[in-house]
């Protein structure tokens, strides 16, 4: 989300700081506005990725933006397998996807993010919650 575009920018400015008017050109500035969100939501702000340990599940992961936005999607505490493979991070490119499957083998409140630092600063976090308080193999 670009918050540069927003109708409240110049409102907010005001509000919120000792500006009379946003500052113009200026790239810190512009890149403070820039908000990264998974599934429109921001800083852990997201309900409803919960799923039962040891129960199978399917991660779809979808990039949209711009060429200047890839994204690496990770997950902690527990790993999938995308292709055949042990993942815990996926790449991303814009406009494309990837499928995940994951059977949680650590119950818990685990942290689901993109790896890219400034996304992760602009709010690309989220919890997940896998019930069942147990880490071990599943049968
Ligand atoms: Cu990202």
């Amino acid at each position: 989300m670009d918050e540069n575009k927003s109708p409240y920018l110049a409102a907010n400015v005001r509000r919120f700081t000792k500006l009379k008017t946003p500052p113009r050109k200026n790239e810190e500035f512009e890149e403070s506005n820039l908000k990264h969100a998974i599934n429109g939501r921001l800083f852990a702000n997201l309900d409803g990725l919960a799923m039962r340990r040891c129960e199978r599940v399917r991660w779809y992961v979808v990039a949209l933006g711009s060429e200047k936005d890839p994204h690496t999607p990770r997950w902690h505490g527990n790993t999938g397998l995308m292709d055949g493979k042990r993942v815990d991070v996926v790449d991303l490119l814009p406009a494309s996807s990837r499928i995940v499957d994951m059977r949680p083998d650590a119950g818990g409140i685990w942290m689901f993010h993109c790896h890219i630092h400034d996304h992760m600063d602009a709010g690309m976090s989220v919890l997940y919650t896998v019930e069942g308080g147990e880490v071990g193999d599943c049968p």
